[in-house]
């Protein structure tokens, strides 16, 4: 703006001293007009001189007089001319300064943009590494199918199906629900029953909350006894458990059982287990014949079908309440037994039946401690 101005002057003066010096320039001494005039002297132009007093006195002016306004003109246009150029300097060093002071409030105004991103990366990070690691998506993926499996077989014959949420809908069940599927491990098409790894989700429940589950899927939980009734009962499916463990020691082990089916909740949900294999051993039957967890119902605190009537005897210690004995936990008690994934994480009291057991997983005879483990079902292909 300035700059178009500052030069717009300078155009206009140049202009001008062109244009007096093309005027000035062109005027002729009237000396010489006189000796033009005299000497192509003819009685015609005489003639003609003669008409004209007028002019002859115009250009009769004296000549000194004459460049001195010439002289005058030229000084005035070439102050003009030094006034605009030293204005345009002015002008030009003050548009460079607001330039500069520009690009330097943008510089700064960028410096803090980055400054505040770096501070929120370190935020994020620092949030990060206090949070458990969590690969899974939090948001159900709109995707209805009876089960995991189900959901693979289907979705995944025409694209790769993710681990994550998923909304199941199985046959039997009147309403649909979310469970977390892992498509990666083992051929994937697993449905997450159970999963517990920090021990923020406490399993001390009532049965009520055994039969609806508790916990967040996307972390730790318990997927409730009801639904997983309706996943097993499908008419044209039949599944299998697998039990994944970790101990504190970050030693792996698993226990796998070819079928799995659970009785309905007026049978309070007894477990029907198939062959045992794996590496952790066998600690729903357990060593004894009492220790045998198979086929018996659920039990909870406020809902006892743990066999112990009116009492068991573990070591010393008669026991009323296997759940109670485990801290309110609930499992498939029998008389105890040697499995209960549900029991207290890291329990450090002086008794280890009542932390997170499967006390067939043994190092030097002893139950291994154990922090992670999930159980999850996927349908069988055999039958
Ligand atoms: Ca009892």
């Amino acid at each position: 703006m300035i700059q178009s101005r500052a030069s717009s002057l300078i155009f206009l003066s140049v202009i001008c001293f062109i244009w007096a010096d093309a005027v000035f320039g062109n005027a002729k001494p009237c000396s010489t007009m006189n000796t033009s005039l005299t000497s192509t002297d003819s009685p015609a132009t005489k003639n003609q001189t003669a008409d004209i007093p007028q002019e002859k006195k115009q250009c009769c002016m004296p000549c000194d007089f004459q460049a001195k306004v010439m002289r005058e003109e030229k000084h005035y246009m070439c102050r003009n001319l030094q006034t605009s150029l030293v204005e345009y300097a002015r002008s030009t060093k003050k548009m460079i300064r607001n330039m500069m002071d520009d690009h330097q409030s943008s510089l700064d105004y960028l410096s803090n943009q980055v400054n505040e991103l770096m501070s929120r990366i370190m935020l994020l990070n620092n949030d990060i590494s206090r949070r458990p690691m969590d690969v899974f998506p939090h948001r159900a993926i709109q995707s209805h199918g009876l089960d995991c499996s189900d959901i693979k077989d289907t979705i995944g014959t025409v694209t790769k199906t993710p681990s994550g949420l998923y909304i199941i809908h199985p046959e039997g069940s009147s309403y649909p629900f979310e469970v977390l599927c892992e498509m990666d491990f083992r051929g994937g098409g697993w449905t997450v029953i159970q999963k517990r790894s920090e021990g923020i989700v406490e399993f001390q429940k009532t049965w009520s909350d055994y039969l609806d589950g508790f916990g967040d899927l996307s972390g730790e939980f318990w997927l409730g006894l009801r639904k997983v009734f309706h996943i097993v009962n499908q008419k044209t499916a039949s599944f299998m458990l697998y039990v994944g463990l970790e101990s504190e020691d970050d030693t792996y082990a698993y226990a796998s059982y070819d079928s799995f089916w659970l009785e309905d909740e007026a049978c309070s949900f007894k477990i029907h287990l198939g062959r045992y294999s794996g590496n952790a051993g066998d600690a729903f039957r357990g060593l004894k014949k009492e220790d045998n967890q198979n086929s018996f119902p659920f039990s909870t605190f406020d809902v006892d079908n743990d066999g112990c009537v009116p009492a068991c005897t573990l070591g010393e210690q008669p026991i009323k309440s296997c759940s109670n004995f485990s801290e309110k936990t609930g499992w498939w008690f029998s008389q105890c037994g040697l499995a209960n994934l549900n029991g207290v994480h890291r329990f450090t009291g002086r008794m280890l039946e009542t932390g997170i057991r499967w006390d067939t997983w043994t190092v030097g005879g002893k139950p291994i401690k154990i922090k992670s483990v999930s159980m999850k079902i996927r349908r069988t292909y055999f039958r």
